[in-house]
């Protein structure tokens, strides 16, 4: 068969959350750049198209997400890694960075580090690998990664605000967290709405309604790096006596199965300003469809006026299977949304 491309991906899952991550068959010379970022923003630039083609359909769904593997540009960095959903591209992914380091890991293609250093769009990551035999915990073993624990990039709460939605009689407060992306917390009493899935796409529109009105009203300067940024991903939570659940939105409009690594992040990040959790505090955080991550802020420290947290999560992912996605040049359909 002609084909026009030959990508080999490696799909893993992390608490339900798919993650397809592309490890052969690009040409990195083809989307240089001196660091992860700016190899990220060249293949936005020029290889969109094969985004479109691996998350959208046929070959892939409203809801799948994407890694792209590169060689690092950081000295200290192992592994280099870009992040995309169904819309474009993520500056920081906790349940993708879980999945690469797990597959990585499982397959061979990474030694059996006790820390991985991760580059990352939003900066340095560092993925550290659990394994154990018989259920107690090891050093490497051959039954493979149980679970792995990262620590994102140093996160912070930047604002807060009130937007109107549809279905509030009345504006509705927003707090706005960095975490390696920008998000937008909202608490789900505000909507009246308990977070399961009967009410998926209620959240949907609300979450798309939320991030779009705080993109209107505020412009995100983030004040570590000067860069303008937008809020990407909307969060909104439920506050219960045994574990805390949320529902998290993005891309053009696809939720996370998992409970969201930087989500969790940035969640631990507020209620750390709110004065409801303490540095060292295990913080389990369950995603809409009931899959866990434990959270723990390891560090809070104040840099130029902004406290910044150290957060940390741990997550387990699985490898669902191995494809090599073709295109036919005879094939004019190369990715779409229904
Ligand atoms: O796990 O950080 C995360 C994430 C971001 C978007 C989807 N998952």
């Amino acid at each position: 068969m002609n084909s026009e491309i030959s990508i080999e991906t490696v799909d893993t899952h992390t608490g339900g959350e798919p993650t397809r991550i592309v490890v052969g068959g690009l040409d990195e010379s083809t989307f240089a750049g001196d660091s992860v970022r700016e190899q990220r923003d060249a293949f936005a630039e020029t290889h969109d198209w094969i985004r479109r083609l691996l998350m959208k359909e046929p070959r892939g769904h409203d809801n799948m997400f994407g890694a792209v593997l590169v060689e690092p540009r950081r000295d200290d960095a192992d592994v280099g890694v870009f992040f995309m959903d169904s819309e474009g591209y993520l500056d920081m992914c906790g349940h993708g960075t879980i999945g690469v380091v797990s597959a990585l890991v499982e397959l061979g293609r990474l030694p059996a580090l006790d820390s991985v250093q991760v580059e990352t769009p939003a900066g340095l990551v560092e993925a550290a690998p659990k394994y154990s035999e018989g259920g107690v915990e090891t050093a490497y073993s051959e039954g493979g990664v149980e679970g792995v624990t990262i620590q994102n990039v140093q996160s912070f709460v930047y604002d807060e605000t009130t937007v109107s939605v549809s279905a509030a009689d009345s504006p509705i407060h927003v707090d706005i967290v960095y975490s390696g992306n920008f998000f937008a917390l909202v608490d789900s009493e505000q909507l009246g709405l308990p977070v399961t899935t009967e009410y998926t796409s209620d959240f949907v529109e609300r979450g798309l309604e939320i991030r779009a009105a705080v993109n209107d009203k505020l412009d995100i300067t983030n004040p570590l790096t000067g860069e303008s940024g937008a809020v990407s991903i909307s969060e909104i939570y439920e506050t219960n006596p045994d574990v805390d659940r949320s529902v998290v939105v993005f891309g053009d409009g696809q939720v996370d199965r998992s409970p969201c690594g930087t989500g969790t992040c940035a969640k631990m990040t507020l209620l750390h300003h709110e004065g409801l959790l303490e540095v060292g505090e295990p913080y389990p955080h369950e995603s809409i469809v009931g899959t866990r991550f434990e959270g723990r802020l390891v560090d809070v420290k104040e840099r130029d006026g902004v406290t910044l947290t150290t957060p940390t999560i741990t997550g387990t992912a699985r490898i669902t299977g191995k494809h090599t996605f073709v295109k036919d040049p005879k094939d004019s359909i190369t990715g779409f949304s229904v």
